[in-house]
């Protein structure tokens, strides 16, 4: 395989779930780190790569350059079908995307950088504001989605049976994101056991924020 690089910050969620899928699927990449802190994501040079300016961008072997961790996550899916992150069969691939989909869709955009810094900037709010907010869009959805998973046969270790899928990739990495702003997992004994059980896997320790290079 050609040159494979990622655009990636440590703390970025979206980014996590890519290190993980390229991690399982024993892809070499060079990571390319943008401060988002510091807003590098929205220098010139980067936006002429990725014109939202949001990290992940892969860059792929072959000169695809592809934005939006779920579609890149599918793409190497398809690349490099083992081990699968998608299951074969069409109800459960619908099912791993609904389950992804409810924190790539409604948790992770309304909790965004870019959001909660124009609750700062526009509105006035301040640290415990704006954590404030973060949990109320991260419980909004995983009261659900913990629903979901305790009355589904589907769920197994992980989110879908006993094989690490695309959803998984996303449970990890919210619940990261969840510690940065103090979400209370005790409502939420599934996430934390698959969570858990995730975490003991080597391509999610290695695609860990804390194991990264640019880790502060
Ligand atoms: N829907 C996109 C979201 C990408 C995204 O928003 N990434 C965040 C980091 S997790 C980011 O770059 N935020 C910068 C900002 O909000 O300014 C995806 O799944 O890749």
């Amino acid at each position: 395989m050609g040159r494979v690089v990622l655009h990636t910050y440590f703390r970025s969620s979206t980014s996590f779930r890519v290190r993980i899928a390229l991690a399982m699927k024993g892809i070499a990449y060079e990571p390319v780190f943008h401060h988002l802190r510091l807003g590098k994501h929205r220098e010139p040079g980067y936006l002429a790569v990725n014109p939202q300016g949001l990290v992940p961008t892969l860059e792929w072997s072959d000169g695809t350059v592809l934005s939006q961790s779920l579609a890149i996550i599918e793409f190497l899916d398809e690349m490099v079908p083992e081990p699968r992150l998608l299951p074969e069969d069409a109800r459960g691939r619908a099912r791993v995307r609904m389950l992804s989909q409810m924190i790539a869709c409604d948790i992770h955009p309304v909790n965004n950088l870019r959001i909660l810094n124009a609750l700062r900037s526009r509105f006035g709010a301040d640290d415990a504001a704006v954590a404030d907010w973060f949990r109320t869009w991260a419980a909004e959805t995983f009261g659900p989605l913990e629903a979901l998973l305790a009355q589904s046969p589907e769920t197994g270790r992980f989110c879908h049976g006993d094989a690490v899928t695309m959803a998984d990739l996303c449970l990890v990495a919210q619940v990261a994101n969840n510690g940065r702003f103090g979400v209370d997992m005790s409502p939420y004994p599934v996430i934390s056991r698959i969570h858990a059980a995730a975490m003991e896997l080597p391509a999610f320790i290695a695609a860990a924020p804390q194991n990264q290079p640019d880790a502060e």
